[in-house]
C-alpha cells in the first residue's frame, strides 16, 4: 500500500480524502475460524451477528481497542466497511472478525449478503 508520503499529488487532495486514507491505512484486522482460539483483550466490545441483523447496531469503542464480531446466526455473513476500511470476507457460523481503530470517528459498515443488515461503529477519543 503506497502511503502519502510518497504522492506527488497529495495537495489536490481534500482533508476527507486524507482523514479517510488514514482510517484506512489505521484499520488492524484479525479473522478466525471457529476451531481457533485467541485471547480476548481486556476492554474488547462485542457485536453479535445474527440472521439478519447485527446486535447492537450502534457500539461505541475507544481508540486501539478491538471490535469483534462474531456470527452467532445459522447461515454465512459478511462485516463490511461502507467505506471499503474492513471486510470480514464470509463468516461461518461461530467464526469471529475482529478489528481495531486508530482513528476516531464513525464508520458505517454492511453484510454483503442480506439487504439490510446494517451496523456502525463509533470510535471515540
Ligand atoms: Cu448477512
Amino acid at each position: 500500500m503506497t502511503t502519502c508520503a510518497d504522492r506527488t499529488t497529495t495537495h489536490r487532495w481534500s482533508s476527507s480524502f486524507y482523514f479517510a486514507l488514514a482510517a484506512a491505512l489505521a484499520v488492524v484486522v484479525a479473522t478466525c475460524k471457529p476451531s481457533e482460539v485467541f485471547g480476548i483483550r481486556p476492554g474488547t466490545v462485542f457485536v453479535s451477528v445474527r440472521d439478519s441483523f447485527f446486535t447492537p447496531d450502534t457500539i461505541h469503542v475507544g481508540r486501539q481497542l478491538p471490535v469483534r464480531w462474531t456470527n452467532e446466526g445459522t447461515v454465512l455473513h459478511t462485516v463490511v466497511s461502507d467505506s471499503g476500511f474492513f471486510g470480514s470476507g464470509q463468516l461461518t457460523p461461530k467464526a469471529w472478525f475482529e478489528v481495531r481503530f486508530d482513528s476516531v470517528g464513525a464508520y458505517p459498515y454492511h453484510c454483503n449478503i442480506h439487504a439490510g443488515m446494517l451496523g456502525t461503529v463509533v470510535v471515540d477519543p
